[in-house]
């Protein structure tokens, strides 16, 4: 098992290994999530790599990353069996990039980009061209890789937004553990006030990780989020981790709420939410690119979680995403993505690798 959060490196302390802190496998530098102190906070604690361990767990992620997306580049994999560089393999490509949920719009772009890139390299070999889709789709996702930082703020207030089903209470969970793993308080609140077993399976994970939960039945979502955040200036907490109701994007009124949530946090903390998460299911294909416009329009948001990328055919998604995400006026990095239900499943996003991953290279 290993951490998602590291430390900051300490400039004014030796950089000498602390011998308390646990050896920690550090992940590759894009997607990481640094876990820094607000100023006139405890000391840091530093969390110390061991980078055999680190290659041999990111290995182990590679080749579940690369059995979650199989079906999804099936399609695209199938189409480089062609002998020839030539009309049919383009027409096949755009039929597996479609198939595959990546949308018109950053199908258009991606076959576009590589037969420039086709011609630019003299390229003549299906295999070369496949090598050069590869460049093309870790280009066009790159944008999407992002660094969820905690301890600018204290506490760091984030919201987890999302359809019913979509992962967030499980996705809290995880990373509720990586940051108590790393040394950061957390204090979770169950604003899913509604349903009893979603405020269980949230407390389930607190008692888990041993970490505070304000929850309250039959509450107002927007009330418990301002005590929650309240507890957590005064109980100086780093992380305030907020599990929402889970709700569709088109019902008007509980996107709503959702707003109303985040205003009654700002009440709270003024600089608060820090971050506004959407977890998206990776099996939901285009519906998942309506999600994320529907929700950045009800709260601005500053992240995406994609869960369940194990096993889905409409992985795809992801360039659809990043295309969208272009015209946006900010960035909207995925800060992890899910491959299955355990801990280590959830890990941060790499554009190269997910490219990889998708054209079932090495
Ligand atoms: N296969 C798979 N299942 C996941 C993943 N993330 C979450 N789940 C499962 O999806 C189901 C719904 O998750 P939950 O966190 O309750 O969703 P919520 O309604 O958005 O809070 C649970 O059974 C989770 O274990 C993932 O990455 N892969
Ligand atoms: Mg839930």
């Amino acid at each position: 098992m290993f951490s998602l959060f590291r430390r900051k490196k300490k400039t004014d302390a030796p950089q000498a290994p602390s011998a308390a802190a646990p050896q920690q496998p550090a992940l590759p530098e894009s997607g990481d999530v640094d876990v820094q102190r607000a100023a006139g906070a405890e000391q840091e604690l530093e969390l110390v790599p061991s980078a055999e361990a680190a290659r041999a767990a990111r290995r182990g992620w590679m080749q579940r990353l690369r059995e979650g997306l199989k079906k999804t580049g099936s399609g695209i994999s199938r189409a480089f069996t062609s002998v020839h560089v030539d009309e049919a393999l383009y027409e096949e490509l755009q039929d597996a990039l479609l198939m595959a949920d990546a949308g018109v719009p950053a199908t258009e772009a991606l076959l576009q980009d590589l037969r420039e890139r086709v011609r630019a390299a003299g390229a003549t070999e299906p295999v070369q061209v496949r090598a050069l889709l590869l460049d093309a789709i870790a280009d066009m996702l790159a944008p999407l890789q992002g660094t969820l930082t905690i301890g600018l703020h204290q506490p760091t207030v984030i919201m987890a937004t999302g359809v019913n089903g979509a992962g967030k209470t499980t996705s809290i969970g995880k990373l509720t553990k990586h940051l108590a793993d790393a040394g950061a308080s957390v204090l979770l609140a169950a604003a899913d006030t509604f349903r009893a077993a979603a405020r269980e399976q949230l407390a389930a994970w607190a008692g888990r990780n041993q970490v505070e939960i304000i929850s309250q039945q039959g509450a107002d979502p927007s009330a418990v989020c301002f005590d929650a955040v309240n507890a957590g200036r005064a109980r100086g907490m780093d992380v305030v981790l907020v599990d929402t109701a889970g709700r569709l994007h088109t019902q008007k009124h509980l996107m709503a709420e959702l707003a109303k949530i985040a205003r009654v946090i700002g009440k709270a903390d003024a600089s608060a939410p820090h971050e506004v998460i959407l977890v998206i299911d990776g099996n939901t294909g285009q519906n998942a690119l309506a999600q994320v416009q529907a929700f950045d329009a009800a709260v601005p948001l500053t992240g995406l979680i994609v869960t369940k990328l194990d096993g889905t055919a409409r992985g795809g998604v992801l360039c659809a995403i990043a295309r969208w995400c272009a015209t946006r006026s900010a960035p909207l990095p995925i800060y992890f993505i899910g491959v299955g239900e355990q801990l280590h499943d959830l890990q941060t996003f790499n554009a190269r690798e997910f490219a990889q991953a998708l054209l079932g290279a090495a």
